[in-house]
């Protein structure tokens, strides 16, 4: 329906157009015209995609980034690696980031983790530790989980999550949906230290499955939070398949701070798991590109430039307490 002193339509022949004034926000969605004559209808649709104000930036020049990471050194006696765990639904993107990460810095395509077309069961079903390269080890070491699944005995279990976080998983564990690791289990670490417990949980969900995600997923993350959050480690979001979220990403990832879709599911994304806007990143992964991008790289590396200091404050306040 047309607004007045909004949309204003013009026919200029066989050619009609709609003009929508002082566009903003709202003004996004599906517009539909139709057209009627002795003859008969028609009508045609078109995706009207509002370009908001940028609201974060990001640096897309990869270099300083890279050197100064390449550059980073934990200076601490306890903790020599600050340990991130990627934690989300299955087929998220877990295993694609730790992939996406390991390319930006060894500079070729790595796929080091296996990655699966999109299924409803985990393709990744070890406790998987990454480290990274660059001209020597970089200090970060990225651990890969099974994926949740909806079911309750199905998936990564929530009592085993939470005690990777603390420590007491050791690498290569071959995660048991129906089974809790504890002591005993030759894979059970008995008393970890600060260097073997989990530094920062990245929590990991696809922009495109927010709005559709069942309320199972939501109920076994906000456990692994709460714990997380007892515990006072760092959380994050990072927010995967930006591209399949907005068309506009698609053609180009310097738009994602200002597509109105990418910013709604961040709230959502917000909304549902109880983190605030300020930690959740939109990344994209490498999936299906054989070249490497800056563009892609640059978001990942935004992203890690911002979470690494927050890990690194958590490391110095657990150190001074212990
Ligand atoms: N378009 C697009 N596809 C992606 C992105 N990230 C991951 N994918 C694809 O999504 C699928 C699942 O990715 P994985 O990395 O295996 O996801 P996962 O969370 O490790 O999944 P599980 O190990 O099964 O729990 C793969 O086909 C990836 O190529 C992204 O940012 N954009
Ligand atoms: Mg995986």
């Amino acid at each position: 329906m047309c607004v007045q002193d909004k949309h204003i339509m013009k026919q200029n022949g066989t050619k009609c157009f709609l003009t929508i004034l002082n566009a903003d926000e709202g003004d996004e969605g599906n517009y539909t015209i139709q057209l009627e004559n002795k003859s008969g209808t028609a009508s045609c649709s078109a995706m009207v995609i509002v370009e908001l104000k940028e609201w974060r930036t990001v640096q897309w020049k990869q270099n300083a980034m890279v050197d100064s990471l390449k550059e980073f050194k934990m200076d601490n006696n306890q903790v020599r690696e600050l340990n991130f765990l990627l934690y989300g639904p299955v087929g998220a993107g877990k295993s694609s980031i730790i992939n996406t990460i390991k390319t930006i810095f060894e500079g070729r395509h790595c796929v080091i983790c296996p990655v699966a077309a999109r299924s409803t069961e985990s393709f990744t079903k070890m406790y998987q530790k990454h480290s990274i390269r660059r001209e020597g080890v970089v200090p970060l070491v990225f651990y890969d989980t099974m994926g949740v699944e909806k079911q309750e005995s199905a998936g990564v279990r929530t009592d085993d999550v939470i005690s990777a976080l603390k420590g007491h998983i050791t690498e290569d564990y071959a995660f048991n949906p129906i089974l809790q690791i504890l002591e005993g289990n030759p894979q059970y670490r008995m008393n970890p230290g600060l260097c073997d417990r989990i530094h920062c949980l990245i929590n990991v969900i696809s922009a495109d499955k927010i709005a559709l995600m069942d309320e199972e997923y939501i109920n076994k993350m906000k456990k692994v939070r709460e714990a997380a959050r007892t515990m006072g480690i760092i959380q994050v979001v990072f927010m995967t398949d930006v591209d399949l979220a907005c068309p506009m990403i698609k053609d180009s990832l310097r738009y994602i701070y200002r597509s109105k879709k990418i910013k709604e599911n961040m709230q959502k994304c917000s909304n549902l798991l109880g983190v605030p806007v300020n930690c959740i990143f939109p990344v994209k992964n490498y999936h299906e590109e054989t070249d490497l991008i800056e563009d892609i790289n640059c978001l990942m590396l935004d992203a890690l430039k911002r979470i690494i200091p927050w890990a690194q404050e958590y490391v110095v306040k657990c150190s001074t307490n212990t």
